[in-house]
């Protein structure tokens, strides 16, 4: 289909349609300035980022058509970003319903993105991004786009979504595509500082970098290339390419590279159905964790769905299957759980399906009932197949399930007694546990303190109203390298489960029992209804040893209460690092910066003192700086992008040094704090 052929009959000069639609098109786009969070979410640095999503989804949708294999997204040295494909072109011609050439109606009309072009592929932008191209019109100050058409180039100017000119030809070309560039509006976009003001955000490169390879991996042959013009002095530009033919396989690859593997490659397997496209990659590691992400047309559904419902169901029951067939087990020993056999286990579950439903609270759960089957059954065959083929590895995947069965059995076991002999769950606190008064969790905050001597300030400090106390000595556990029934050997680990009171939903399992409650790696398995308090806050001192324990702590929870984690309960405290003094003025500064300025400010260096460690801190002083509601400042522990997230903590905890150092140096942020 072509967008420049009318069909016949249809009138486009009508002066009262064509009116009727561009009153429209003001009030729509009006409307999307007017409340931008409506349309994108948030006009913080998550709905900025958004724009480019936005503009990508359209590439990759021309690319998913088959008609383009090259995206080239560059933010430029102004903060402005453009987009670029060697696609067909937006259509230039006028579309018969809105009056307008494709590229205006593209980028005026709400919801415009792929009505027309007809059928086959699967609109992204159709699906759950979903705003289209002319909200980032609106929200920008202006916007260029240039459409590369047979032998010619076609340019138009928008401002403010609105347009600043007519669609004209403007030079000559061999090339085929579409560019885009735009200018989001900080009028619109901006966040606030700790003090509430306004403040002005820009892209970060991470965040455009890492989703940019992911979507590179999820749609396998696409060649995606970044680029970062915003250089400061003495800085070259950042620039990347990725291009996997191995797709979502490469992707699984990429996510091991920290751990071993039980067979090479991966697991690939992919089909179509009823217009359904389903892929699947994975890989058995000699880990604990269970790693699966799940994506719909390109986008993290954290929820899973009847996509993940299906896989699933067909690997605990092909693996069990094979299992006993082959001997392997005794029928007498009774069934791998599914959590059995996916420990160690790396999985990406993709789909694109034509019409997606989105279910629960957060709209991140798939919901089409045709998709379990189409992925159950493609599952079931390839792995019959592959562990048919590959007898010496399926043997060391049913080996390693069964040890994960026997842990956690002796878990359950050991549990059972614990539990027994203290009565109730949790009556048991832990006898170093300085406990707050208040038994609201919604009011009461722990304190994880490294060492007794720290940990003793910090009791005197406190208020005890609604803070508590619990000192942790020496190393905590590194539970990225153990197996998960053993954490609970741990004194550390077990002060921390009684204190904080995690304790796990009891559940049904496959078989209708119920399954007894042990924490398990990547599990979302947490009773958040007995948590002890809503603020789980990190306290350790500003050295090496410090950002150590820190780090252990927090892939803890990470790896065992990453629940705590989305709900926003884990924080790190920022205890200062200098005290500067001037006659009666005493200033605390938490970085160099500061003080380098209260020096400048006072004069001269009057008495400085470095805090080596919180312990030499007193009481009072450890109240004032750190753990005051009024005036202390919490760091909140966030993720972003989980897959990214599990890929740093392997490489944090791992045994290999080199890839560490290397990604440490790489990537200094998170392994400082922004995980
Ligand atoms: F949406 C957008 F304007 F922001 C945008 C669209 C931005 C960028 C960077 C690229 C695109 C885009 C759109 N790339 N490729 C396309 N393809 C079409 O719009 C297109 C072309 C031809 C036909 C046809 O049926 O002939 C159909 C479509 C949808």
């Amino acid at each position: 289909m072509t967008n420049s052929n009318l069909p016949p009959g249809q009138n486009i000069g009508d002066g009262a349609d064509y009116t009727a639609s561009s009153i429209d098109v003001l009030e729509g786009l009006e409307a999307v300035r007017k409340r931008p969070g409506m349309y994108i979410g948030t006009t913080g640095p998550k709905g900025l980022h958004h724009l480019i999503w936005e503009i990508v989804d359209n590439s990759v949708d021309e690319a998913l058509a088959g008609f383009c294999n090259t995206i080239e997204v560059t933010i430029n040295s102004d903060s402005s970003v453009t987009v670029k494909d060697n696609g067909r072109g937006i259509p230039t011609g006028i579309v018969a319903k809105s009056g307008k050439s494709g590229v205006e109606t593209v980028f005026t009309i709400l919801h415009a993105g792929g009505k027309f072009g007809g059928e086959g592929g699967y609109k992204v932008s159709g699906g759950l991004h979903g705003v289209g191209a002319s909200v980032v019109n609106a929200l920008s100050t202006m916007l260029v786009v240039e459409v590369y058409k047979e032998g010619k180039i076609h340019r138009q100017v928008y401002k403010t979504g609105i347009a600043d000119g007519t669609l004209d030809v403007v030079g000559s070309t061999e090339l085929r595509g579409t560019k885009v560039t735009f200018w989001p509006d900080h009028t619109i976009f901006h966040d606030y500082n700790e003090e509430g003001d306004r403040i002005k955000i820009d892209f970060e490169w991470e965040v455009v970098d890492e989703r940019l390879r992911q979507m590179t991996f999820l749609n396998k042959g696409l060649k995606m290339i970044v680029t970062d013009n915003r250089t400061k002095e003495g800085e070259d530009p950042k620039k990347v390419e990725y291009h996997y033919e191995g797709g979502i396989a490469s992707y699984v690859e990429y996510l091991n590279d920290t751990r071993v593997a039980l067979h090479k490659p991966p697991i690939y397997m992919e089909a179509n159905r009823d217009g359904i496209n389903v892929e699947c990659a994975l890989q058995w590691t000699d880990l604990y964790a269970e790693s699966l992400y799940s994506f719909v047309n390109n986008i993290n559904t954290p929820e899973h769905g009847t996509h993940v419902n299906g896989f699933k169901m067909a690997l605990t029951r092909v693996i069990n299957e094979y299992a006993k067939k082959n001997n392997l087990v005794k029928e007498s020993d009774g069934n791998f759980t599914g959590e059995d056999v996916r420990e160690g286990l790396t999985v990406i579950v993709s789909v694109k399906v034509p019409e997606p439903q989105f279910e629960g609270q957060t709209k991140q759960k798939l919901g089409n009932r045709e998709v379990q089957g189409v992925v159950q059954a493609l599952v079931t065959e390839t792995l019959n197949d592959w562990l048919e083929l590959n007898p010496k590895q399926a043997k060391d995947i049913v080996l390693k399930s069964q040890i994960a069965k026997k842990g956690r059995e002796d878990a359950q076991k050991a549990r059972l007694l614990v539990r027994r002999a203290s009565n109730l769950e949790g009556s048991s606190l832990p006898g170093k546990l300085a406990d707050c008064s208040d038994r609201d969790p919604t009011r009461c905050e722990v304190y994880l303190v490294e060492g007794d001597s720290a940990g003793g300030s910090a009791k005197q400090g406190r208020n005890r109203n609604f803070q508590a106390i619990l000192p942790l000595r020496g190393k905590i556990l590194n539970v990225e390298r153990v197996q998960p029934s053993r954490i609970y050997e741990n004194t550390e680990v077990q002060a921390m489960i009684t204190a904080l009171g995690l304790i796990v939903k009891e559940e049904e399992d496959e078989g209708g029992g119920k399954k007894g409650g042990i924490l398990r790696p990547n599990a979302e398995n947490l009773d958040l209804d007995k948590l002890r308090y809503h603020k789980v806050i990190i306290m350790t001192d500003a050295d090496v040893d410090g950002s150590h324990i820190r780090t252990l702590l927090l892939t803890f929870f990470f790896r065992y209460a990453r629940q705590l984690v989305e709900k926003g309960y884990v924080y790190i405290a920022q205890p200062p690092l200098f005290k500067v003094e001037k006659g009666k003025r005493i200033e605390y500064c938490y970085n160099e910066h500061k003080l380098e300025a209260i020096i400048a400010e006072m004069g001269d260096k009057a008495i400085i003192q470095r805090f080596k460690g919180l312990g030499e801190m007193m009481p009072q002083q450890l109240w004032d700086t750190t753990m005051n509601p009024e005036t202390r400042t919490l760091k909140k522990v966030t993720v972003d992008d989980a897959s990214e997230a599990d890929h740093i903590f392997d490489l944090l905890m791992g045994e290999s040094v080199a890839p560490r150092r290397e990604f440490i140096e790489k990537h200094a942020h998170y392994a400082s704090l922004d995980v």
